[in-house]
């Protein structure tokens, strides 16, 4: 398999912490390739053959090429899961789709207003307003998440399941942007089980892995 994708992107680390759960190893089983932001080369007509939105991730796998960074995590887990890291009965597995899809059309877009406004967008250019909107609207957002885990241990039950990635790590930059611009995004919420469910992966997946990236974009 061969990923296309700067490591420091929130849909590739989706998808290189998927690969760890599967116990999937970079050299090995897999390679990356740096590509986006300054490392360019997802816009070269060989890229856009592959991805024609010029985004990453991009995976190949053979003869299959995948983009959009939670169906390859579906697809990883069903291709890729012969020990059954990932619940795959029927609640379990779409419980864990409804937050996927929640992740990626309710609760980031919201949350990229602000992590873009302040780590890719000049100073001079910030829209402090919209910035500061986005990332309390991101707080009402979670908290409906935070009920969820008041019952279970993880978004679809008492097991990580592929849709633990995507939110866990949209709740990773929720919480390092308020650590690192206090007066720009105003207060965060108080979610207590949110913040027990991310110790639990913390302290048992690979989460770690990848967090490390995310450290660095924010500061
Ligand atoms: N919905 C897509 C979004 C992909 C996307 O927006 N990727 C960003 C990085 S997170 C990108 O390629 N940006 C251009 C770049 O890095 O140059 C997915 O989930 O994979």
């Amino acid at each position: 398999m061969r990923l296309w994708g700067r490591k420091s992107s929130i849909n590739v680390q989706k998808v290189l912490w998927c690969l760890a759960e599967l116990g999937l190893e970079e050299g090995k089983d897999f390679e990356q390739i740096d590509a986006g932001l300054h490392f360019g080369k997802n816009r070269t007509p060989e890229f856009l053959a592959l991805n024609p939105n010029g985004l990453v991730p991009t995976l190949e796998d053979g003869e299959l090429v995948l983009w959009e960074s939670n169906t390859i995590l579906r697809y990883l887990a069903h291709q890729h899961d012969p020990s059954t890291r990932f619940p795959t009965d029927i609640a379990s597995q779409y419980s864990s789709e409804k937050w996927m899809d929640w992740q990626l059309g309710t609760m980031w877009p919201a949350l990229r207003i602000t992590f873009l406004g302040l780590t890719r967008t000049p100073e001079s250019e910030r829209n402090y307003e919209a910035i500061r909107k986005a990332y309390q609207d991101t707080n009402g957002l979670l908290t409906l998440l935070d009920q969820q885990l008041a019952n279970q241990r993880y978004c679809s039950g008492d097991s990580f399941n592929i849709g633990d990635i995507p939110l866990a790590l949209c709740v990773s930059r929720w919480n390092l942007l308020q650590q690192a611009f206090p007066d720009q995004t105003g207060p965060r919420a108080p979610l207590h089980n949110i913040d027990a469910w991310m110790k639990r992966i913390e302290e048992g997946t690979q989460f770690s892995l990848v967090s490390e990236k995310t450290l660095n974009i924010v500061k």
